[in-house]
């Protein structure tokens, strides 16, 4: 075998993958498929934070098989029998060949029993052999043991006899989880002394077929006899190569960190450029403004910049009826606006934002509130198209994160938005000083044509009434400025309605705006992030797979 083979490099870097995509999924993915992974992220630090230069290998398997007696075949002495300090074949024991024990590894996998080999055999140094407890045994706490280690150790020696090798149930039951580690796993048809030769490689062929039907066909097959010692010695040399290659321990890391990512990657969209489209955005905030009364603000808007405008500018003998017409932003509490941007907030006679919240009389319609559902639930269903359910579930909580505080948001953002309907229109003013010169000529031509009775009765020589056409100065004067007032008004009532159209229309944009930012905050950013995550966690996934 090559020297330095990619796998142990690859570990470290896959490993940390599969414990951010872990994070990631934690509350998304299944929760048993995240706590899988993590364990396997904490089993890689372990077993990277102990020297590779040892290579654990468990003998496992069925009562009665011969693991014991293989343990012993294998060590070269009668260890595992002739143990006195082995209180109960309930726990594992080890035999460590090499210049010293491994007391972090073996502490760490909870085996006090070890025993450190006089001799070392060419090519086993480094090696730890376990005996395992009966996978099979009627004690639960010795099964409990065997599931513990066998997702510890590095490669598995699985001991069958000629007996009970063709146990269904074993196939399809306990070693159908090895499937992923098959490459590192050998099989030992044990007891080959109990067959004739011919039967001997029948059961063999058999063995190898049930092991490919259970998809563990690239485990490799030997066959012994701890009682003659045949196999013995081609066992311990392939023990040997595994123990020479360095491989086995990161490689059966590496497999179980594959399948971990498996499991979380199990039916799993890999479209990560996941964000809100425009088009779900847009209506969204068409549906939040309509919730929010945008068009009934407008509506307001242009009425009153009407009212105000033909008050101002009207004719002025009747334009003061205006005046007692009930302004509707006034109705609608949104008469109090000034710009925080004016003054600093809390500011004496500047309203706060906090203190207009919540305060506009606008009504939300159940329609309007459905609206709003509809389009959040589209928004969500756009974008989590085809993620799992945990997934599709986090983005709906993140569109609905800031459910309880909306309709508050969505108020205070239109108590605070600057209507732009605090100062008359520019034009107003030089109407109105026009109309009031016209009424001012419009008296003087009355007091003119009543002067005569006054002047009469003080004795004053009358004044002149020149004529014109006929008709006198005053009278042209009286009459001419009333109808001109009154043309005037008429006619500067279009200008109003324009200038009140183009202050609704501007209020309808400001308000828009204002309604964005609250769907960014509460729906959009808070849906992206969740969308940016998964992003990661596949991202993080695909860096862990191979
Ligand atoms: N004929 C024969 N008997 C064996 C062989 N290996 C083990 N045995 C016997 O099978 C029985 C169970 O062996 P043991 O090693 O304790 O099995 P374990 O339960 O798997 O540890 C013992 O009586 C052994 O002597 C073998 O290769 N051939
Ligand atoms: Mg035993």
């Amino acid at each position: 075998m090559n020297a330095a083979p990619p796998v142990s490099s690859l570990l470290g870097t896959r490993a940390a993958a599969l414990r951010e995509a872990a994070g990631y999924a934690v509350g998304r993915s299944s929760e048993a498929n995240v706590a899988q992974a993590l364990r396997v992220t904490r089993q890689v630090n372990r077993r990277l934070a102990f020297s590779g230069e040892h290579t654990v290998i468990a003998l496992a398997g069925a009562t009665g098989s011969g693991k014991s007696s293989l343990f012993n075949a294998l060590c070269g002495t009668q260890l595992a029998i002739s143990s006195v300090k082995r209180p109960t074949t309930g726990r594992a024991m080890a035999a460590v060949w090499g210049q010293t024990m491994p007391g972090d590894l073996l502490d760490w996998m909870d085996i006090p029993v070890r025993h450190l080999m006089e001799t070392t055999p060419a090519g086993l140094d480094g090696l730890v052999l376990l005996d395992l407890p009966d996978y099979d045994s009627i004690v639960t706490a010795h099964r409990g043991e065997v599931d513990r280690l066998v997702a510890q150790v590095d490669g598995l020696i699985w001991v069958v006899d000629p007996q009970k090798y063709a146990d269904n149930a074993l196939y399809e039951g306990y070693l159908s989880r090895f499937k992923a580690y098959a490459d590192v796993m050998l099989v030992v048809l044990n007891q080959s002394d109990r067959l004739a030769p011919a039967d001997l490689s029948a059961a063999r062929d058999h063995l190898r077929s049930l092991l490919a039907a259970a998809g563990l066909g690239k485990a490799k097959v030997f066959t012994t006899s701890a009682l003659n010692g045949a196999g013995i010695d081609t066992l311990r040399a392939e023990v040997a190569a595994l123990v020479k290659s360095k491989r086995l321990a990161a490689t059966r890391l590496l497999h179980d960190v594959e399948s971990a990512a498996l499991l979380l990657a199990a039916d799993l969209n890999r479209e990560r450029n996941r964000r809100v489209s425009d088009t779900s955005a847009v209506r969204l905030v068409a549906a939040l403004s309509s919730a929010a009364g945008v068009a009934q603000v407008a509506d307001a808007v242009r009425l009153a910049t009407q009212t105000r405008g033909t008050t101002l500018t009207g004719w002025p003998l009747v334009s003061w009826l205006g005046r007692l017409r009930p302004d509707p932003l006034k109705r609608l509490h949104l008469e109090a606006f000034a710009p925080a941007k004016t003054a600093a907030p809390g500011e004496a006679g500047v309203p706060t934002t906090a203190a207009l919240a919540g305060r506009s009389a606008l009504q939300v319609s159940d329609i309007q509130q459905a609206q709003v559902s509809t389009a959040l639930r589209n928004l969500c269903d756009d974008v989590s198209r085809g993620l799992n359910p945990g997934w599709a579930q986090a983005v709906r909580e993140a569109s609905l994160s800031h459910e309880h505080t909306l309709a508050d948001e969505l108020d205070a953002a239109v108590t605070t938005t600057d209507l732009g309907t605090s100062t008359p229109v520019g034009w107003w003013r030089f109407v109105r000083v026009v109309q009031w010169l016209l009424l001012t000529v419009a008296a003087i031509g009355l007091a003119w044509l009543g002067s005569a009775p006054v002047t009469k009765y003080f004795g004053i020589s009358p004044l002149p009434l020149y004529r014109w056409h006929d008709i006198p100065l005053p009278t042209w004067l009286c009459g001419g400025a009333l109808i001109g007032g009154f043309l005037l008004g008429i006619l500067v009532s279009f200008g109003v309605r324009a200038s009140a159209n183009h202050r609704a229309t501007a209020a309808t944009a400001a308000l828009q705006a204002a309604i964005r930012t609250v769907a960014d905050t509460a729906v959009l950013t808070p849906v992206n992030t969740e969308l940016e995550r998964y992003a990661r966690f596949v991202a993080a996934l695909a860096r862990a797979l191979p």
